[in-house]
């Protein structure tokens, strides 16, 4: 597997819905140097920051926020682009730095279609629940294509590599237990019995061996589900939740590390398992 992409893709997808649409920044590798920059639009410009020392640098002109990107590697080259629907077009700004680039012309919004990389292409690929049935949209250019029948929607399930073979999975929850469609093109794979629902959740591969993990902070512990198959873990005591973090690969080393903006700065627990460290002061939050 093409470690290098496969980490960005991962690090921008999971957070999504109306939690991500609502943030004012968000956390991804532009640079393909393997860790993550803090990347902020404020309505006029984009800006990005090291996580450490939190300084933001100007990265583009563009009124685009949050609520109408996501972030994914588009054209594969390990750096994170910024995927922007108006409502008529779908377009790309590589590594956020260039101006627009058309891709498609498309009525769906960010809020109906996520992001994946579901051939294993290296390039992500927009993925689209219509309720009925599963499309994709290869490297956001391609026709509408048929992907597999399912009710699942966005609501309930979330994208990331479960298996690690480089092909985004889709996860889905549906209040009794865990299941996952392998490229998106299988059937529905057993993983485990779980109550907790794709909203109390998010996915990093918290370990590095490719496959995403199951993260669950309850308020006062954070616990690990390996593989989303595996037993209830504890991994640290926090009571950091999924409103105040982000996951991302902070150092870059392979493993998913939890950065925490907590109003006067922000702190990182390398792979969850360690105590915050410290990278800067800021007022920025989520
Ligand atoms: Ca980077
Ligand atoms: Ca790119
Ligand atoms: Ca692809
Ligand atoms: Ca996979």
């Amino acid at each position: 597997m093409n470690t290098l992409w496969a980490a960005a893709v991962v690090s921008c997808l999971v957070p999504m819905g109306t939690v991500w649409a609502q943030r004012q920044m968000a956390l991804g590798d532009f640079d393909g140097d393997r860790r993550a920059e803090v990347f902020r639009p404020d309505g006029g410009n984009w800006w990005l920051a090291s996580p450490s020392p939190g300084s933001w640098s100007y990265l583009n002109v563009s009124a685009a926020t949050l609520a109408n990107t996501r972030l994914a590697d588009m054209n594969g080259d390990g750096k994170l682009d910024v995927f922007h629907a108006n409502g008529t077009d779908w377009m790309v700004s590589y590594g956020g730095t260039t101006g627009w680039n058309f891709l498609r012309s498309s009525p769906l919004t960010v809020s109906q279609v996520a992001l994946g990389d579901f051939n294993g292409d290296g390039q992500a690929d927009v993925f689209y629940p219509d309720g009925a049935n599963w499309w994709v949209f290869y490297s956001g250019s391609g026709s509408q294509t048929y992907l597999n029948v399912s009710a699942a929607t966005l609501a309930n399930t979330r994208l990331a590599d479960v298996d690690g073979d480089g092909k985004t999975d889709v996860f889905h929850a549906n209040g009794t237990g865990w299941m996952v469609s392998y490229g998106g093109t299988t059937g529905w794979n057993f993983l485990r019995s779980s109550s907790l629902t794709v909203s109390q959740v998010a996915l990093g591969d918290f370990n590095g061996d490719g496959q995403a993990d199951v993260f669950y902070p309850d308020g006062a512990n954070w616990w690990l589900f390996y593989s989303g198959s595996g037993s209830q873990t504890y991994l640290n005591v926090s009571a950091a939740t999924l409103a105040n973090t982000e996951l991302a690969d902070v150092d870059g080393d392979g493993k998913t590390d939890v950065f925490h903006a907590n109003g006067t700065g922000w702190m990182v627990s390398y792979g969850g398992t360690t105590g915050w460290n410290f990278l800067a002061n800021s007022s920025y939050t989520f």
